[in-house]
């Protein structure tokens, strides 16, 4: 059929960038996504309290945006040793996982998948968080610069200092290998689609991997092999309960948020792109490094020598994304602020519609407002009622 100069798909002012890859269906694991536009694992504090549970209202948030690829979940502690600020739901306990099990049902019911992030913070906690009121846990004694989050006697967010958290002893590792363990399993329970491991961002398993916070001398410590070994234990423990297809894992070379800083960034990230070729993991998500050159040449080694699906993250907007897409440097984009602020954003992406503006301040804790409020384009014409105020969620 010869080629129309006003096709429909330009008549309705589908672009260049509409046809490319950010809207093409692909194979991830088992699943068939699609299109490329993953939703970004994004803290929001809004468990409910006591008991760190998932709520009704978590899951009408996470509905809202059933039309991304599929939705990585906000960390999620493992245990009440992984957890470092105030409000932010876990998958250890019974009520949790049951909580999460409404949140599955409701994501599933939208028609979209949901992956859940793992977490344990190691010492980007506080006692107050901990069981018992003990010290955080970390590869060394060395406290991050910064201050942690958490509820005061009021029952009110409050930043505190970090405190100096105690070393793990080499004894006690397969009892983190074990709290990931059952977090997997509690996610299976919880009807989730697959798990991210996270280890980016400065939580334990960056901690470890990381030169600046690992000055261990034991066998999690010196090496890049040692320095990611209790990364590739969590992953070979978590695909027993998963299978590796439907594992991925964050990493965040390059990154400084909480305190991180490594000595040899690229031979130490490049190490472990490389060990997870082994795997056959669901993907890899690297969190792209702020700085320019540096970030470049990171992302650059990331890609070649990590051979599966390659997710990235940090500060995509639809034409970087685009772009990145059909460079070949990425095979999906994670967003998370723009996310945030707009639920149906492959459609205002696809439309080239206006965005709504994020707003910091309701970012962390609260209820329903600059969670669930943000409007969809069907919303702002008046076409749609808000989903959160369906019967179910009540
Ligand atoms: C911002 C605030 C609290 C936690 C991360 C889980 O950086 C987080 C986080 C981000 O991965």
């Amino acid at each position: 059929m010869a080629l129309s100069t006003t096709s429909p798909a330009l008549a309705q002012g589908i672009d260049e960038t509409t046809r490319g890859l950010l809207f093409q269906p692909m194979k991830m694991g088992p699943y068939t996504l699609p299109n490329r536009i993953a939703m970004a694992p994004l803290t929001r504090s809004r468990s409910r309290q006591p008991g760190n549970v998932p709520t009704p209202l978590n899951g009408c948030y996470y509905t809202q945006r059933a039309s991304a690829a599929f939705i990585i979940t906000e960390a999620t502690q493992v245990s009440q040793q992984g957890q470092g600020y105030a409000w932010t739901p876990g998958i250890h306990t019974q009520e949790q996982v049951e909580g999460w099990r409404r949140v599955t049902d409701a994501v599933h019911q939208a028609g979209s998948l949901i992956f859940m992030q793992l977490w344990h913070v190691g010492r980007v906690s506080h006692p107050s968080l901990q069981p018992d009121g003990v010290l955080p846990v970390a590869p060394s004694a060395i406290a991050p610069s910064g201050e942690a989050f958490i509820e005061n006697e009021q029952g009110e967010g409050a930043l505190v200092p970090f405190v100096t958290p105690r070393a793990l002893q080499t004894v006690e590792m397969p009892y983190i290998v074990k709290q990931y363990v059952h977090g997997a399993r509690n996610a299976l329970v919880a009807g989730v689609d697959g798990v991210e491991i996270h280890a980016a961002n400065g939580y334990l398993l960056d901690q470890f991997v990381n030169s600046s916070s690992n000055t261990r001398t034991d066998n999690y410590g010196g090496s890049a092999e040692n320095r990611a070994r209790l990364l590739i234990e969590v992953i070979e423990a978590v695909r027993e309960v998963w299978g590796a297809d439907r594992v991925g894992v964050r990493l965040s070379p390059l990154g400084t948020f909480n305190d991180m800083g490594d000595d040899d960034p690229e031979a130490t990230f490049g190490y472990i792109a490389e060990r997870l070729n082994a795997y056959d993991l669901a993907y890899l998500h690297v969190v792209n490094p702020d700085d320019r050159d540096a970030g470049a040449s990171m992302m650059k080694v990331m890609r070649e020598k990590y051979r599966g699906t390659l997710i990235v993250a940090g500060g995509f907007d639809r034409e970087k994304a685009h772009a990145w897409l059909q460079q070949g440097n990425a095979d999906l984009v994670a967003f998370g602020r723009l996310f945030l602020a707009n639920p149906d954003l492959p459609e205002r992406f696809r439309q080239r519609a206006n965005l709504n503006a994020d707003d910091p301040s309701t970012y962390y804790g609260g209820g329903a407002k600059g969670y669930t409020d943000y409007p969809t384009l069907a919303q702002e014409r008046g076409e749609a009622s808000v989903p959160c105020v369906d019967e179910r969620w009540r």
